[in-house]
């Protein structure tokens, strides 16, 4: 297929880049956190979103370089914003189901982070509901491992499918990341809403804190203030940006 020897070339090339979404405390609004999103421009095809290039190479096996690259990105940049004095108390990666369930995730993350152990509570891995359902065994033992080595995960798009109250309370996360799709209705639906509240009120029942996704006007961060979400992530903040752009906000801030 057209994509995959493209998306090869793409690596070999490194035709990848990573950009950076800031992530606020709600109470304080100060940036806390961020969330790597990747980005492949190509000369001709243009911009291509990971959402359609992530499942090509999850069945090319391309994957594998793939993510050894943004591991190894984003680790090298968490070490230049610590040198700086600007490094977030967390960086978000995404970890697709394939990336989560492979098995090596944390042996190679052991690796990359021997050097710079100082990072391990810097770094936090988002990973969607589905992935971890997949096979709910690896994906528990999974977890365990990433926080035993002080690693952060996160549930994204939390509601955005099978959601199953079940197995949130089985997996050993940290974060609920509330998706977008109900942050865009808050405050002027009511459903919505009661939805949010009831994320946010059954997270901190389990112990987990809340990130709302997809925050775009001051009406919804005060709603989602209103209601106790810990963190917020959205355009009102910040789109995602160069890891110099948000070195700066941080500076800024201080
Ligand atoms: O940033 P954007 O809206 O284009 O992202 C589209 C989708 O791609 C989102 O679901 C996002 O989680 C996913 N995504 C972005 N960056 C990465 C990445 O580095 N790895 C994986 N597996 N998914 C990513
Ligand atoms: O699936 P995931 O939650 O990782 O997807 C994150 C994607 O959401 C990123 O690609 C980012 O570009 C996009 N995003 C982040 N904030 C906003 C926002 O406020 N509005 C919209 N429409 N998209 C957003
Ligand atoms: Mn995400
Ligand atoms: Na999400």
């Amino acid at each position: 297929m057209m994509l995959t020897m493209h998306l090869n070339h793409a690596i070999e090339r490194n035709e990848m880049h990573l950009v950076y979404q800031p992530i606020v405390d709600g109470k304080t609004g100060r940036v806390v956190s961020a969330e790597a999103l990747l980005r492949w421009t190509h000369d001709t095809l243009g911009p291509v979103s990971p959402a359609e290039f992530i499942p090509v190479a999850e069945e090319s096996g391309l994957i594998v370089p793939l993510t050894d690259w943004i591991l190894s990105t984003a680790i090298g940049q968490m070490m230049r914003w610590n040198a700086e004095g600007v490094l977030p108390d967390r960086v978000f990666l995404n970890i697709s189901g394939q990336q989560f369930l492979r098995g090596n995730l944390t042996a190679r993350l052991g690796e990359l982070l021997s050097g710079c152990p100082e990072l391990r509570p810097h770094l936090g891995l988002e990973i969607t509901e589905q992935a971890a359902v997949r096979d709910l065994k690896v994906a528990i033992k999974t977890l365990g491992e990433l926080s035993a080595l002080g690693i952060q995960t996160a549930i994204d798009d939390f509601g955005s499918g099978y959601s199953s109250l079940s197995y949130v309370q089985q997996l050993p996360v940290a974060k609920l990341k509330i998706d977008r799709a109900f942050v865009i209705d808050v405050p002027t639906n009511p459903k919505s809403n009661a939805l949010v509240r009831a994320a946010v009120g059954m997270a901190h029942g389990l112990g987990l804190a809340t990130v709302a996704e997809g925050v775009e006007t001051e009406e919804q961060r005060k709603f989602l203030v209103s209601v106790g979400c810990d963190l917020l992530q959205g355009y009102f903040f910040g789109r995602p940006m160069t890891p110099e752009a948000l070195a700066e906000m941080i500076r800024q801030q201080r």
